[in-house]
């Protein structure tokens, strides 16, 4: 009966203060206008970071895509997309494992540091899908599970070999590198406050207030297209050095 009521009009209604409707309609505009701009100015530097920057591409269009799904999902259930979330990490998150490897492969990157941080952040993801999805009642064990994993690729960008290549390379790739340390740093630990704010546990009290949703699609606009934009970048210094 819902869904018949539904369309009879093509747009649903949009509360005003739909915070995470909101942010799911901007997030989706984002990700495609970044998907846009990493696409169309990919063959406009060297040939070695075109991959890095159609790698950004894919990132943010994975996630529009994702995000215009999202956006349906909670615009028709006033629920958390959870499974479409999960998706989307799942194909995102590696990709930005995977630019790690892309820019350090100048200083000699080996693919085993890829699939390393790769199957880091996969394992990170799945126990975060368990808290909450899957055992809600042991969210707490769930995400200190994968908040191991996330230290694991904090530490093995920060102080481990992708550390040592980024040194070995120097100039505008190391800084590059930094960036992208810092986001994850910083960027991907807006994720665990999303996590509490939305699953049960002794944590409910500290961060219960804010919608998860909310946080997360903040972390997501910042990180994807702040991780494309870090290696937007570096193509476009280490270009203009070649041809100087
Ligand atoms: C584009 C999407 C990104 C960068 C998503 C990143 C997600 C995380 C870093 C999630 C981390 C989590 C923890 C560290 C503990 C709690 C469970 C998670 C999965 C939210």
């Amino acid at each position: 009966m819902e869904k018949l009521t539904a369309s009879f009009s093509l747009v649903g209604k949009i509360a005003t203060d739909d915070y995470v409707g909101f942010t799911f309609f901007v997030g989706c505009m984002a990700m495609m206008a970044a998907s846009a701009f990493f696409f169309l100015s990919m063959n406009s530097y060297d040939r070695k970071w075109r991959t890095s920057i159609l790698v950004s591409g894919l990132i943010t269009f994975i996630a529009a895509v994702h995000y215009w799904y999202m956006r349906d999902y909670w615009a028709a259930n006033a629920e958390s997309p959870t499974f479409f979330r999960y998706v989307d990490w799942i194909l995102t998150v590696p990709l930005m494992c995977v630019e790690f490897f892309l820019i350090l492969k100048v200083a000699g990157a080996k693919k085993a540091l890829m699939w390393k941080l790769i199957i880091l952040s996969v394992i990170m993801l799945v126990f975060g899908y368990f808290g909450e999805a899957v055992d809600r009642d042991n969210a707490w064990l769930w995400g200190l599970l994968s908040g191991a994993a996330y230290f694991v690729i904090v530490y093995e960008i920060w102080l481990g070999s992708a550390k040592k290549l980024a040194e070995s390379a120097g100039g505008a790739v190391l800084s590059a590198h930094k960036m992208l340390c810092w986001f994850v740093l910083v960027g991907w630990a807006i994720y665990p406050v999303g996590y509490m704010a939305g699953t049960p546990g002794w944590y409910e009290g500290i961060f219960g207030g804010i919608s998860m949703d909310v946080i997360y699609n903040i972390g997501d606009a910042i990180n994807k297209i702040g991780f494309g934009l870090v290696v937007y970048n570096l193509a476009v210094t280490a270009t203009a050095k070649a041809e100087a």
